[in-house]
């Protein structure tokens, strides 16, 4: 029976139920009692495999279909009524044509299945900043998903006022990788997704809503929707200072985000809180300041690499109540993969479910496995996490790995400036990625798979935010993948990063000093607290010095990618361009 007697919420699921045909609908209530039913059933269909109870209680394993393991930005496509306001950054088909294209594939693909209906909210229900969701899903694992990365329950229901709800439609279909499509109708607030079980093609409250369709509502509302970290850094005054950090995918936002202080900070009683590790939701104030909320109630994080070193606090966020995809299943129902110690187990099931010789030389866990965690597993997650009205930004930092290039912190002159510096962001990529390693991929403020219109109007969007903001935070871009001659990495990353955020949080309140570059200001050496790093002054030195010659192939490059834009690209980022070429 509906749950709600809002006819925009139920005339439309009826709609979908006429489209695809389930044999059965049941509406989710967020209950736990409802859950471990749900649950139950999907260990019954093999949907779910049950993990240790003792050793991770409430803790389940899934694995995707084998074509099925990471988001596909190539059939994901952003259809707007103009394909001008997509922009030369998204896929985009007219409208009418992709939802006739689509019906034909979910007509009646849910025969023989359950509809699941998940109300859900992104961000605190009934508060000023929250969004609300109805994901339709024919995937047990989108729901139990969906109950731990956002908040599910009827109480959403209450708070959806009218139409004003954003409508998701997921089924599986046949996992047909030609006919899978990630479609999102930004004037219609829909989303689409079908052929897909992979978590960032089917969670549909996280990419999709709370970047691609969010940052269409920011830029009509007022606000910015980002891709973006938020960390609370407590220094031994007692005082937090929030940072937001945008960084490309396999970037270490999540370490950061979870950040422990070295051990000479801990010592004096520096303090780390997470806020967010993926999405921060960020509007200007009453005060004048930026203020930042994290939409999502949950972590997806990948699980290769995480390990009591580099991440013990994402670690732990893991050990109940959550899932597992694609790792490696242990006999002794616990999971493991590749970085999270020295001990490949033996008789344990690879991510495809094949008996895994750890001596084959084959990874055991998909390089991009995840673990789905409620945040509030997390030990060093903030208190001001279940705030409504967000914690006050006072920077913003962006990053990318290069090894060369970019110093590793460099703070901007302006906010127009570090506009510029948001938008040249770029990464290179490493043996993990497609395409030939060293290559550089542009990815503007993080957001390039994720921005749901014309990147260049986004870019606007951001510039013309400097009116709403009396107190804006300072904006830099750190780089902690510089190499030596021989490929290593100089600065040594993970807690030691916190050296940089200090440095980064003092210039926000006119603390430290700085030296003037050509682009942009870099830190004196002796303004960086290099005890017990292991760092020396001269070696410093080498990290924040910037090579002109450097930038001006950068420059280069940046006019290549600008070019792209063509009239659309805002005047402002263009004065930029030329006034760094000038100073170089
Ligand atoms: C991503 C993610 O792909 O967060 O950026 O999963
Ligand atoms: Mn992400």
């Amino acid at each position: 029976m509906a749950l709600t007697n809002n006819r925009y919420v139920t005339d439309w699921v009826e709609e979908q139920i006429k489209l695809c045909r389930p044999d059965r609908v049941v509406w989710i209530d967020g209950s736990e009692e409802q859950l471990a039913g749900i649950r139950a059933e999907g260990f019954a269909t093999g949907e779910l495999i049950k993990l240790n109870e003792q050793l991770l209680p409430g803790c389940v394993y899934h694995r995707s279909a084998l074509n099925d393991v990471a988001r596909v930005e190539a059939r994901t496509f952003i259809c707007c009524e103009k394909q001008a306001d997509a922009g030369p950054t998204n896929n985009w088909m007219d409208p009418n044509e992709m939802r006739a294209l689509l019906r034909g594939i979910y007509d009646g693909c849910m025969r023989g299945r359950t509809m699941y209906v998940i109300p859900y909210s992104m961000g605190i229900v009934g508060s000023p900043f929250a969004k609300y969701g109805v994901e339709l899903t024919d995937s047990i694992y989108v729901v139990v998903s969906m109950a731990i990365m956002t908040r599910v329950g009827t109480d959403v229901y209450d708070a959806i006022q009218g139409d004003d709800y954003i409508k998701g439609l997921h089924a599986k279909a046949d996992l047909d990788a030609e006919k899978r499509y990630i479609v999102h109708f930004p004037q219609d607030n829909t989303i689409m997704s079908v052929n897909s079980g992979y978590g960032g093609n089917v969670l549909l409250g996280k990419k999709c809503f709370a970047l691609r369709i969010a940052s269409c509502l920011g830029r009509d509302e007022g606000w910015l929707a980002e891709h973006m970290l938020i960390l609370g850094v407590e220094n031994p005054q007692g005082e937090v200072r929030y940072v937001c950090g945008a960084f490309p995918s396999a970037c270490g936002k999540t370490n950061l985000a979870m950040l422990i202080p070295p051990e000479v900070y801990r010592e004096k009683g520096w303090k780390c809180w997470c806020v967010g590790d993926d999405i921060a939701w960020l509007r200007p104030g009453p005060d004048g300041r930026l203020w930042a909320v994290n939409p999502e109630n949950g972590f997806f994080g990948v699980a290769p690499g995480t390990s009591e070193k580099t991440n013990p606090n994402a670690l732990h966020s893991t050990m109940k109540n959550s899932i597992f995809t694609n790792v490696v299943l242990k006999p002794d129902g616990t999971v493991w993969w590749e970085g999270l110690d020295k001990n490949p187990p033996h008789g344990a099931l690879n991510w495809k479910g094949e008996p895994w010789d750890p001596e084959s030389g084959e990874p055991g866990a998909h390089p991009n496995s995840r673990f789905t965690a409620p945040a509030k597993n997390c030990p060093c997650i903030s208190p001001e996490f279940d705030n409504p009205a967000g914690v006050p930004i006072s920077a913003i930092v962006f990053g990318g790995r290069r090894a060369k290039t970019a110093p590793l912190v460099y703070q901007s002159r302006d906010w127009a400036h570090g506009v510029f510096v948001g938008s040249i962001m770029a990464s290179e990529k490493t043996a993990a990625a497609e395409g030939k390693v060293g290559e550089t991929r542009r990815d503007p403020m993080a957001m390039l798979p994720f921005c749901g219109y014309h990147m260049a109007d986004y870019w606007q969007h951001w510039l013309d935010m400097e009116e709403k903001i009396t107190h804006p935070p300072v904006i830099c871009n750190v780089n902690w993948f510089r190499t030596d001659d021989e490929g290593r990495f100089i600065w040594p990353g993970f807690g030691d990063n916190l050296r940089v955020i200090e440095w980064v949080l003092k210039r926000a309140f006119g603390e430290a000093d700085a030296v003037e570059t050509p682009i942009g200001y870099v830190p004196k050496p002796e303004d960086i607290n290099l005890e017990g790093s292991g760092v020396d002054e001269e070696t410093l030195k080498g990290l924040i010095s910037v090579d002109p010659e450097l930038w001006k192939q950068e420059v280069a490059g940046i006019r290549e990618f600008y070019a792209k834009f063509g009239d659309k690209l805002p005047r402002s980022l263009r004065d930029e361009l030329d006034a760094l070429e000038q100073r170089l």
